[in-house]
């Protein structure tokens, strides 16, 4: 069989009448530049050569293509462009198939799309899933799916941007053929070769979907439309493409397809100029970054490191971190043993995890028998020696150091050498924890967020003495548990934490200097925060940082005189006010409401508390409250970096996305400052600093930066 000529990444092969055209562009078959070359020579030599009466399209390893390649945005754009191979691929004369396996996702779908016959393999994942990614299909996407599967259909796979499998797919009409998999020989290619010999031997035509029916109802199609702006209205709040995506549906129904092409065109060029498209493409490839291979210390990578086996884990605490983190360790399949100090506790402990899984049976999410074969990995014991086999022990016990201590010099004693030993501590010195055992080399930090059984993110703190094998075996198991992990230096409140409090002593000082808990809470959700930190602070409860501030509070008298410390919030702890769990904190909660309203109390304390400080209360626009929050939490994410707390400000962003709800359409802090301009923070700072120059301290990283014209971006691909 006589090859054709073909681009690299995209090779073509006579197989009798069938042209099979393969793209191999590892890791994922992606559209850069050279496959769509490749595609197009593919389809002109198709054509050009009378011994082709068909072609089949194709990827190579485990996925059909899973986009435009996304490393390329951003770039200025090579030809030719994805919407021409689309256009090319559909107006081929001859008839033209694709045989999907793996991800067929954006782009990818948009050229299966294109071509005239679909076949997928069981296992394939179709789906438009640009939105997430600040975008919307762009290479005819908008118009082929919806007059391929209708308006409704599209639209639910364009706004969500949800993958569906093989059997979805083939329902709503996204393709033609399923593999079927009792005859299944496992060879896609196979499979597809047979599907358009089976094609050309019923003598179909050339079936472009550019002239489906999908749209015959217009009606229907108008419906889903308005049903999906109006739902759209509230879940896509803020986001940029949504309605550009119902814009160019709309298109579909009112203009003609080659019309309604370069609306979607000029539409999709909208998205990729939004600074949305930036943090969300940041965010995909940052989160990717935190997974790989850890670095122990600044300098160096473990890549060659073993791993410790992780079998059984025990757990040390049934509190709400306890009971939370016991069920991600037994959803990911693993046995706990919960260790408490009274059988009151244990049982308490127990019921917690109860808890979650009777509300996941209640939603429908789980079956009582799913229930008990979780519940039958787990077990509980009051001694401690009932850990001595286990792997991996996560104390999650009341955060106080000398508690924490005896807890560890317990499993210094019981556990069997080799054991990992974890603090799920948010904010106490794991050194100093590490340093009252025998075998420091087995300890590190396990930060859990609260509730620990959903929120993905894993601070894993790494203090001095840790092995690398250690810090290893924690990343895999972190994966192993379906969280993000980010490696954190030990110091007060880690990375997340850290940062955090940069950003709530800048509110507190707003709050004393006239604007209202409730204004800026109110101007942190427009900046697109699920929550502001006033209800961040009431939902976490107030407690545990009112003792870190009172455990604090002995330094912070040498320096009294200098540093100012607003003292509100401990005005509404010394009433007992510790949030929601309370029904107080700085909104009240009347009869267990979830949601608080604002307190008329509450302001006459700041008031008070104005008053004593000697303060003249100043009004504060929106616009500069998000100003001083935002530039605390990057000079202080800054100083993380400098300090190499975190690896790079990518980590920061990873931290803050997963674990603070920071809008993930601006990247995490560290990329929308570089969306703003380092410049223009660190003269922010400047410009604060002259009421406050000690709290507003520009961070050397951020000068030094400013000063060689660079920005966090250039510090995320230096290796670990
Ligand atoms: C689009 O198509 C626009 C068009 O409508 C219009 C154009 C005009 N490009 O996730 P993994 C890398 S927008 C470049 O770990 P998995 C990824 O960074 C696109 N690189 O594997 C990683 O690299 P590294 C719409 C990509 O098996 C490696 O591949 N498509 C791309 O867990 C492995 O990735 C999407 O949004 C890409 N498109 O999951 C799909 N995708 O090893 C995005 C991945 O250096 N991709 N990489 O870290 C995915 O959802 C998942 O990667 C996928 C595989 C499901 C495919």
């Amino acid at each position: 069989m006589p090859d054709m000529p073909a681009a690299e990444a995209v090779s073509c092969r006579l197989h009798g009448e069938v042209l099979l055209v393969t793209i191999a562009n590892p890791p994922v078959n992606a559209l850069s530049a050279n496959v769509r070359r490749g595609l197009l020579a593919a389809i002109d030599a198709a054509e050009a050569n009378p011994d082709v009466r068909a072609v089949l399209i194709t990827g190579a390893g485990r996925n059909f293509i899973a986009g435009s390649d996304i490393r390329e945005f951003g770039q200025p754009p090579q030809p030719p462009s994805l919407p021409d191979v689309c256009s090319r691929i559909e107006a081929c004369g001859k008839p033209v198939a694709a045989a999907i396996h793996g991800a067929a996702l954006g782009g990818g779908l948009e050229v299966a799309l294109a071509a005239h016959y679909r076949l997928a393999a069981a296992g394939a994942r179709l789906g438009l899933p640009e939105v997430l990614l600040g975008l919307m299909p762009g290479a005819g996407g908008t118009q082929r799916a919806t007059r391929l599967i209708g308006a409704a259909a599209a639209l639910d796979l364009m706004l969500s941007g949800r993958h569906v499998d093989a059997a979805e797919a083939h329902a709503l009409g996204l393709v033609d053929r399923l593999v079927d998999p009792s005859e299944s020989s496992g060879d896609i290619q196979e499979q597809g070769l047979a599907y358009v010999r089976q094609l050309l031997s019923a003598q179909a035509p050339v079936r472009r979907t550019r002239d489906a029916a999908g749209l015959a109802d217009r009606q229907a199609g108008r419906a889903a439309i308005a049903a999906a702006r109006a739902a759209t209205g509230k879940k896509s709040r803020g986001l940029f493409s949504p309605p550009k995506i119902l814009e160019a549906v709309e298109a579909a129904l009112d203009l003609p397809f080659d019309d309604a092409l370069r609306l979607e065109r000029k539409l999709f060029l909208q998205c990729m100029d939004s600074p949305q498209r930036a943090g969300l493409i940041h965010a995909f490839f940052a989160e990717r970054e935190v997974l790989k291979t850890p670095a122990i210390h600044h300098q160096t990578r473990n890549a060659n490191t073993t791993l410790r086996a992780i079998g059984s884990v025990g757990v040390v605490g049934g509190g709400t971190m306890g009971a939370g983190i016991a069920a991600a360790v037994l959803d990911a399949g693993l046995p706990v043993t919960m260790i408490e100090r009274d059988a009151a506790a244990l049982a308490r402990g127990r019921a917690h995890i109860e808890t979650i899984y009777d509300g996941l049976i209640a939603k429908g999410r789980l079956s009582a028998d799913g229930k008990a074969a979780v519940m039958a990995r787990f077990s509980g014991s009051l001694a401690y020696d009932a850990l001595a086999q286990a792997d991996l022990v996560i104390e999650a016990v009341f955060e106080d150091m000398a508690v924490k201590q005896a807890v560890f010099a317990q499993l210094d004693r019981v556990c069997k050498p080799g054991a990992v030993l974890a603090t799920n501590t948010s904010y106490l010195d794991i050194d100093a924890i590490a340093a009252g055992v025998s075998r420091p080399a087995d300890v590190l930090g396990l930060h859990f967020f609260s509730p620990a059984n959903i929120m993905k993110l894993l601070e894993i703190v790494t203090p001095a003495k840790v092995a690398a094998d250690v810090l290893t075996t924690a990343f895999e198991f972190a994966r192993k548990l379906g969280k993000t992990p980010v490696r954190a230096g030990v110091c007060d409140g880690f990375i997340g934490n850290r940062i955090f409090a940069a950003y709530r002593q800048a509110a507190d000082r707003m709050m004393e200097d006239g604007a209202s808990p409730y204004r800026i809470d109110d101007a942190m959700r427009g900046f697109g925060f699920p929550m502001g930190p006033f209800q961040v602070a009431d939902l976490a409860g107030g407690d545990i940082g009112w003792a870190a501030r009172k455990r604090r509070a002995a330094t912070r008298n040498l320096q009294a005189r200098q540093t100012r410390y607003v003292q509100i919030a401990d005005r509404l702890c010394e009433r007992g006010w510790f949030g929601q769990k309370t029904g107080r904190g700085y909104y009240a909660y009347p009869d267990g409401a979830r949601s608080g309203a604002p307190s008329e109390e509450v302001e006459a304390i700041i008031a008070a508390e104005r008053r004593r400080a000697g303060i003249v209360p100043r009004s504060f626009s929106d616009e500069e409250i998000v100003r001083r929050c935002l530039a605390a939490m990057i000079n202080e994410g800054a100083n993380v970096v400098h300090q190499g707390v975190a690896l790079r400000p990518l980590d920061v962003d990873v931290v803050f996305l997963y674990g603070y709800g920071f809008p993930r359409y601006r990247g995490g802090p560290m990329k929308y400052a570089d969306t703003l301009g380092l410049p223009r923070v660190l003269a922010d700072i400047g410009e604060f600093g002259r009421e406050d120059p000690l709290f507003w301290r520009p961070s050397p990283l951020l000068t030094g930066l400013v000063g060689r014209g660079a920005n966090f971006a250039s510090l995320n691909s230096r290796s670990g």
